[in-house]
């Protein structure tokens, strides 16, 4: 088979922080087929060729040209000989009978169906499906299942959070958040984060960032945002992490990839999101409004960039922001701070630039992080 090699490029970084990936995809049919398989491996809790499957569909998002030959990829970090014989098999049929097998395998199915719902992780999944369960109706007529308060609003949401978010939605879910702030204190502040932040058009969820310039008053923010949003009758479930964080204690023994700070992690009720279901809908169902999952992250100030950074994401993006200080620069990256091992300091920033300078990056717009 002929085919042209790309015009060369630049030396592709194995690190996804030092490439510049957009939303737009040029080899989403061989980055599906990786994520098949990544997550096969990650409901079967094997962390490290999930991982390799992961790096590998990032490196090929990054690409500013579609691959059409085997020959193409040379030079290309991150691609193992799995991942080689994926791309040829792909390139000449198609699609992959390992990730057609993995996807019409009855265990795969059944615990991505019930990792699908809300505060259901690997571990439950597994168990449920061990105990012969195969379904929601097997779940929820299984007696000696009790289902906590996160799973039983995932069960009972299940069809509108399963649906994506449009940028619409999240623009709507913005204004909202922003009125709740702005009339607690006038001086708050709220940032878009996530992957709408990114520019994704749809999310699975809304992810903001609320706090203040006042030196502790973050610490009641949350709190009374979910106040006010369950007096407006729109609070549909909330679970509130009070702040754990404490500077004294930095560097933790391990920079952890959940973050100290005060969060909620809330499912709302959208009123008028009719548009978004399309007018023609042939579902009887008109009432006319929706629930969405929102996260909510509340940092102190002098936190706010790095909080900013750790969860605009994508997790793939982090990932390899910190396995590139750790390694490239002998430093500890995560959602609080960052600590120069070599110095035996941490490094301070006001804003994102500041901390892709400390790493010696070149800056990566939030745009270009979809890796
Ligand atoms: P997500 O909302 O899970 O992912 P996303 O916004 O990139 O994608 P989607 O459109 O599907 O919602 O997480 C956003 C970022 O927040 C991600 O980089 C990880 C980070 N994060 C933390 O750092 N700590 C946390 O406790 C959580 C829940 C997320
Ligand atoms: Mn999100
Ligand atoms: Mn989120």
């Amino acid at each position: 088979i002929r085919c042209s090699t790309p015009t060369p490029v630049a030396r592709v970084s194995q690190y996804a922080c030092q490439r510049r990936t957009t939303t737009e995809n040029n080899n989403k049919i061989l980055t599906d087929a990786f994520e098949v398989l990544a997550e096969s491996y990650e409901l079967n809790q094997l962390e490290g060729p999930c991982l390799a499957f992961r790096r590998a569909a990032s490196v090929l998002k990054s690409l500013p040209w579609a691959v059409q030959c085997l020959g193409a990829t040379q030079g290309l970090p991150c691609l193992g000989e799995h991942t080689k014989a994926l791309i040829e098999e792909i390139l000449q049929y198609g699609h992959s009978f390992e990730v057609e097998k993995i996807l019409s395998d009855e265990r795969y199915q059944t615990l991505k169906l019930f990792t699908s719902v809300f505060g259901v992780g690997p571990k439950t999944a597994e168990k449920w499906y061990r105990r012969g369960l195969r379904s929601f109706s097997d779940i929820l007529a299984e007696p000696s299942i009790q289902l906590n308060r996160m799973q039983q609003s995932g069960f009972l949401h299940y069809g509108d959070i399963s649906r994506a978010v449009s940028k619409a939605e999240a623009r709507a879910l913005g204004n909202i958040i922003d009125e709740a702030v702005h009339a607690i204190t006038p001086d708050g502040i709220l940032a878009l984060t996530g992957g709408f932040r990114r520019g994704k058009e749809f999310g699975h969820d809304v992810d903001f960032i609320v706090t203040t310039p006042e030196q502790g008053k973050e610490e009641t923010l949350l709190p009374n945002i979910i106040d006010r949003l369950k007096e407006q009758g729109i609070l549909l479930y909330s679970d509130y992490q009070t702040s754990t964080f404490d500077i004294s204690k930095l560097p933790s023994h391990k920079f952890e990839a959940m973050d100290h700070f005060a969060k909620c992690f809330l499912i709302l009720r959208l009123e008028g999101s009719l548009v978004d279901r399309g007018l023609n809908s042939t579902e009887g169902d008109s009432r006319g409004w929706r629930a969405v999952r929102v996260d909510l992250v509340s940092p102190p100030m002098e936190r706010y960039a790095y909080a900013l950074l750790g969860w605009t994401g994508s997790r793939q993006f982090e990932r390899d922001l910190r396995r590139f200080a750790r390694l490239e620069q002998h430093m500890l990256l995560d959602n609080h701070a960052l600590y120069d091992k070599t110095k035996k300091e941490f490094l301070a920033a006001t804003t994102e630039r500041d901390i892709f300078a400390h790493l010696g990056l070149e800056y990566i717009e939030p745009w270009q992080r979809n890796a």
